[in-house]
């Protein structure tokens, strides 16, 4: 089932998302409703608090070198932390919650991410690349950061103007 998603400004996307200690049925089908949201949005990643749900979730489905988004790439994080983060490099990011904006943001090149899969089962990630500028994204989300908020001062007020506009012409 399709959740509605979130959008910049609400406030809601500032919310510092909870950890989980219940790894039941009923995690499974948040999962799962992520995940068709996600896939229905043209989205590579999501974080729970875009659909409204304070809690440290979050969905990640790199696509392959042919473009291909595919199930068995998904990968489930459940109250993740990050260590060894080293390097650094600029990606084009967007967000489902900010649509039709995207800007270079920089971010680590490599990192180590400990987290929790569905059954509660302890994994560990070791990305480099899009995978691991996708987690920082997300992860930013659990703690109410949106990319935006990373860029200079003068790319983000030509932003917010431009977000209006399209905002105004959406209506
Ligand atoms: C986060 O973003 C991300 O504006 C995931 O109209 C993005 O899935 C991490 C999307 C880039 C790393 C690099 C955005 C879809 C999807 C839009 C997304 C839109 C339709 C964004
Ligand atoms: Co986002």
């Amino acid at each position: 089932m399709k959740l509605p998603i979130v959008v910049y400004p609400n406030k809601r996307l500032k919310a510092i998302s909870k950890e989980v200690t219940e790894f039941d049925a009923k995690l499974h089908k948040f999962l799962d409703d992520m995940y068709d949201t996600m896939l229905e949005s043209n989205g590579l990643g999501l974080a729970a608090i875009q659909v409204d749900v304070a809690s440290r979730v979050l969905l990640l489905c790199i696509p392959d070198d042919e473009g291909e988004q595919s199930y068995d790439d998904l990968l489930e994080v459940i109250n993740p932390k990050l260590s060894k983060m080293t390097g650094s490099m600029v990606y084009q990011e967007g967000c489902l919650s900010v649509p039709s904006f995207y800007e270079d943001i920089e971010r680590y090149e490599k990192l180590t991410m400990i987290y929790f899969d569905r059954h509660g089962n302890e994994k560990v990630i070791e990305a480099d690349g899009l995978l691991s500028v996708a987690i920082q994204h997300e992860i930013d989300h659990l703690d109410g950061k949106l990319f935006i908020e990373k860029l200079p001062y003068g790319r983000r007020k030509k932003f917010e103007k431009e977000y209006k506009k399209l905002q105004k012409a959406k209506k």
